[in-house]
């Protein structure tokens, strides 16, 4: 449900930019030949020529639209060109589409915050921008403003008695007279049109911006005049915008919100939502939603830009329409490895380059059932903890399949027809991994003692209360089971995520990545306390040799970035983060055995000791090590799967005296604070009998030698 939020200030200047028919944009600049020409991308399927996912504006103006497919375009312009979308395991590769987007967004966020809402849609915050340009340097003060910003479309302003339209702009945008708030917006007009024209000098793409006092009328003017316009929305024009808006054209009313305001109080513009007073909304809809829709009537909102340049998301789908549809649970699991193959690289490629480790993975299905009375029951998403390592994410995935399957088709369904053709099929298939959290800069050295070990599952996130007792039987011993179908969150209705490569079919696709990014992303809470470092090694592997110079070049922007993060954040966490959180969230042994810490410390102090170990059975292994002897100790895994019988894992002792101080600095801040609080006051002293200048990893060495 959309959540009402408090205008920080109603002299925000905010845009809204997204990209002109963007993967045509791409494709024309590997191929400069098709510049100008009608051009349309068409998706990996060749029936009927494939379908249209994005469209030239040159062929949109045959009447070339992205519902077509590539026969029906032809017959339309017949001069079109249809290139075909990249493929990579059989399906669309959107690598490219999404690197390019990455170009266009970091010239965008060299001027103000930058929140990345898709793979072509950014929106930023320029309000310090646009202050600091009206203090220092106002369009007044300007010998020439520049031709794209007098291209301008100022909603409101009056072109009609023929005057001169760009000098119509001029004029508005050095009005003296002007309150604060359209000041502003005529900074955000010129620093706009200068970052357009600086993204088509860098990257050769055109885009088109709206510009207004926040996101939602931002986003609502980027696409009134495309390609490569702008249009500004002054608070004197708002009203005018929202009169006549259909109610279903506002984020989040597309669906049963929209449906129930058209249909149960006759509002069919967002004009019409002004009749009512605040109370009777939220009698109607309840308190948040109700002030919500009186704020959206009213074009107030008080949603910030996040200030996100990477995907709250990860996820890798794959369509099966006709007679392409799976109906075969070999079938399903062929196809659900290479999804998994491909969304398992591209975690790693984030662990690897931004340090971000994903916490849940989802399967969404959509399927159908040949002769059924419930032929309208949905294939129900089921998630589960992330793990990493490609064979693990396929595994589960394919366990959170045959979960979802079972409660589809019944229990007895699954078991008696097994993998022959039983009057189902599945017409699409994704897999997603969500909840991605920052790394804490620390567990980069820690990581890698973990190298190859193997992993059980990791997750701050709690079951759901409706989990489905059928589902659990077929997932993985120690896995949880949540299942969205029924969540409250899956209604609510979020911007695209970015980072998704769908073999698209134009009618669905992006609302099902809007759909599963709803039910996904609304909990990313920032940092989660339960840090796995096992996780990992499972992507380190992948870059072992590259990994060192990298973690010690990127550790202090990681940490100064983390820092900056958590000072934010730690009053209102709950509870203290801690280092035992830490390694108790490293946990192998999913069934009879638990991670064991303790801290000894003697009033002598030179006995003090860290102490990591794990408890089998019932034994912590930490206390069956004689204190004092640096002897590593093992114990066998119990793990399931594919993990047993490699498990031998040590447990780790120090003298206080034995650990480098400078090697705390490598922890998170309030872990280091944690240790800092066990030794005192057995007293911290820098000097100490230890090497300066290692690495915390050197602690966890399971061969150490001090
Ligand atoms: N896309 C897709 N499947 C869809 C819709 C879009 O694969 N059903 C891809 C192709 C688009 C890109 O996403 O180029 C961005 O989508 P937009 O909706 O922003 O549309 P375009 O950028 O193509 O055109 P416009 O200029 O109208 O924004």
């Amino acid at each position: 449900m959309p959540v009402a939020k408090p205008e920080s200030s109603d002299s925000r200047v905010i845009a809204h930019v997204d990209m002109d028919c963007f993967y045509v944009q791409v494709e024309q600049r590997k191929q400069p030949q098709l510049r100008g020409l009608p051009t349309a991308v068409v998706q990996y399927n060749e029936w009927k020529g494939g379908a249209l996912i994005a469209v030239s504006y040159e062929a949109r103006k045959f009447g070339v639209k992205r519902s077509m497919r590539g026969a029906e375009a032809k017959e339309v312009c017949p001069q079109i060109q249809l290139v075909q979308v990249p493929v990579a395991r059989g399906k669309a590769d959107l690598n490219g589409y999404r690197s390019a987007g990455s170009e266009v967004v970091s010239i965008l966020s060299r001027r103000g915050r930058c929140e990345r809402a898709s793979i072509d849609e950014v929106y930023l915050d320029l309000t310090d921008a646009a202050e600091t340009m009206l203090a220092e340097n106002p369009p007044q003060s300007l010998e020439k403003i520049d031709e794209e910003a007098l291209k301008s479309h100022i909603l409101g302003l009056n072109n009609e008695d023929g005057s001169d339209i760009k000098e119509n702009v001029r004029n508005w945008i050095n009005r003296h007279s002007a309150d604060h708030r359209d000041k502003l917006l005529a900074c955000g007009i010129l620093i706009v049109a200068e970052l357009r024209m600086q993204v088509l000098k860098e990257t050769e793409f055109t885009c088109s911006a709206g510009i207004a006092h926040n996101k939602m009328l931002a986003k609502l003017a980027s696409g009134m005049n495309k390609p490569s316009q702008q249009t500004v929305v002054p608070s004197s024009s708002v009203n005018g915008l929202l009169n006549t808006l259909p109610i279903r054209k506002m984020k989040q009313l597309g669906g049963k919100l929209g449906i129930s305001l058209q249909t149960d109080m006759g509002v069919n513009t967002v004009g019409d939502l002004l009749q009512f007073p605040e109370e009777k909304l939220q009698e109607r809809y309840g308190v948040n939603t109700g002030t919500w829709l009186w704020n959206i009537a009213r074009g107030i909102s008080g949603e910030a830009v996040e200030g996100r340049l990477l995907p709250k998301s990860h996820g890798s789908g794959k369509t099966f329409t006709g007679p392409r549809a799976l109906k075969t649970v070999p079938a399903v699991q062929h196809w659900l490895n290479q999804l998994c193959e491909e969304l398992s690289e591209r975690l790693c490629s984030d662990l690897d380059q931004n340090k971000r480790m994903a916490h849940t993975l989802t399967l969404h299905a959509r399927a159908y059932k040949s002769s059924d009375s419930d032929s309208q029951k949905k294939f129900p998403s089921k998630s589960c903890p992330l793990r990493y390592g490609t064979a693990k994410i396929q595994e589960d995935a394919f366990n959170l399949f045959q979960a979802g399957l079972r409660e589809y088709i019944g229990f007895y369904g699954v078991k008696t027809q097994g993998n022959h053709y039983s009057g189902w099929g599945i017409t699409s298939l994704s897999v997603s991994a969500s909840k991605i959290v920052p790394i804490p800069s620390g567990t980069c050295s820690i990581a890698k003692y973990f190298h190859g070990q193997s992993t059980s599952h990791f997750s701050s996130m709690q079951p759901l209360d409706n989990v489905n007792g059928e589902a659990m039987l077929l997932l993985p011993p120690g896995s949880e089971c949540y299942s969205e179908v029924n969540s409250p969150k899956a209604e609510v209705d979020f911007p695209k995520e970015e980072s998704w490569t769908e073999d698209t079919v134009p009618e669905l696709d992006l609302q099902e990545q809007k759909d599963l990014s709803s039910s996904l992303s609304k909990t990313q809470d920032g940092f989660t306390q339960d840090i796995s470092p096992s996780l990992l090694s499972a992507c380190l592997e992948q870059s072992q040799n590259k990994q060192e110079s990298d973690i010690t070049k990127d550790e202090g922007q990681f940490k100064s970035e983390y820092n900056k993060e958590r000072k934010g954040k730690r009053v209102k966490d709950k509870g203290t983060p801690s280092i035992l959180e830490l390694f108790k969230s490293y946990n192998p042994y999913p069934f009879g055995s638990s991670f064991s810490q303790e801290l000894k410390k003697t009033a002598e102090g030179t006995d003090a000791r860290l102490t990591i170990g794990l408890e089998s059975k019932g034994h912590s292994l930490a206390e069956q090590s004689e204190v004092g002897k640096e002897k590593p100790m093992h114990c066998s895994s119990s793990g399931y799967g594919r993990d047993e019988g490699d498990g031998r894992r040590e447990a780790w002792s120090y003298s206080i005296d034995e650990i480098d101080p400078s090697v705390i600095d490598e922890l998170p801040p309030e872990i280091q604070d944690e240790i800092k609080a066990w030794v005192h006051p057995h007293k911290w002293r820098p000097n100490n009998t230890v090497r300066r200048g290692c690495k915390i990893s050197h602690y966890f060495s399971p061969t150490k030698k001090s």
